[in-house]
């Protein structure tokens, strides 16, 4: 099969007229893909994005062909999907104070030019979840964009219906996520167009590489949260001498097998399912 893009820890391969999205078992940490792969984690993801693309397809239709009409190399971490013309702007649903969003209030006690209450501080929940787009700038980070200038790139009655669909999944997610003592502070959301021009959700959907998932029992706001896929990863990573670049370092045994157990343990409370 063709492969049509690489990311950090996952492939898109041309099958046909359809796209093949592959899940790899590779982690990042600070942006840095390392060396050592976590058993599971690809198919636990995909299984977990597809578990989400059915509990949210009333929301607004997505790319998803089949989970299981992928070739048997990557069965369970592999995606069919329909190609579509994809949209230029990420895009983001922020309910609760983390990242780019927290450097924004702290800058300008707005984000993405709304207006939020004093007083607020890393990792609190806002009044209400907020649409941050940001366009993939060709090299570095994104970069923000307002409501008018994401209209200017796909039009207004799209880009209506990106912040509609956003915002609808990030709330109907996070519910369930809550219901279950999951946090989810902010997903990241990508669309893009059939060829008949239905706005359609695709990418990956509501996993810990595409959102920030805390616990809900050590959620203290007024300090860095810890990740609930990657805190281990995080910990252990700190205390060496690496300079956050690329080369990263080996993942020792027990910091592999903790970080196995967390994304097993997410996808378990989420979903139900083993
Ligand atoms: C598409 N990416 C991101 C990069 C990946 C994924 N349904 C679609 N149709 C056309 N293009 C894409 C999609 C989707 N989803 C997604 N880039 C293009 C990406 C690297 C690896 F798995």
């Amino acid at each position: 099969m063709e492969l049509v893009h690489s990311g950090k820890v996952r492939e898109l391969y041309a099958d046909g007229d359809d796209l093949i999205m592959v899940a790899s078992d590779r982690v990042s940490v600070y942006d840095v893909v390392l060396p050592t792969p976590i058993p599971g984690k690809g198919r636990i993801l995909t299984q977990l994005s597809l578990w989400w693309f059915g509990q949210l397809g009333d929301v607004i239709p997505n790319h998803v062909i089949s989970g299981t009409e992928v070739p048997a190399e990557w069965e369970g971490r592999a995606i069919r999907c329909r190609r579509l013309r994809m949209l230029p702007v990420e895009c983001i649903a922020r309910g609760y104070l983390a990242g780019l969003g927290l450097a924004s209030y702290r800058a300008t006690g707005e984000i993405s030019g709304v207006r939020m209450p004093p007083g607020l501080g890393e990792g609190s929940r806002l009044p209400e979840p907020v649409f941050t787009p940001t366009t993939k700038a060709a090299v570095g980070h994104d970069e923000p964009v307002t409501f008018g200038e994401v209209s200017a790139l796909v039009g207004g009655s799209i880009a209506v219906e990106l912040r509609r669909a956003t915002l609808e999944i990030y709330r109907r997610g996070a519910v369930l996520a809550a219901a279950r003592g999951i946090i989810i502070a902010d997903t990241k959301l990508e669309f893009g167009l059939a060829g008949d021009g239905t706005v359609m959700l695709a990418d990956e959907l509501l996993t810990p590489d595409s959102s920030r998932f805390w616990p809900a029992s050590e959620w203290t706001p007024g300090r860095p949260q810890p990740a609930l896929d990657k805190q281990f990863l995080r910990d252990w990573s700190a205390g060496l001498d690496w300079d956050r670049r690329p080369p990263g370092p080996a993942i020792p045994d027990d910091v592999v097998a903790a970080t196995q157990a967390r994304y097993a343990e997410l996808y378990t409370r989420l979903t139900g399912r083993e």
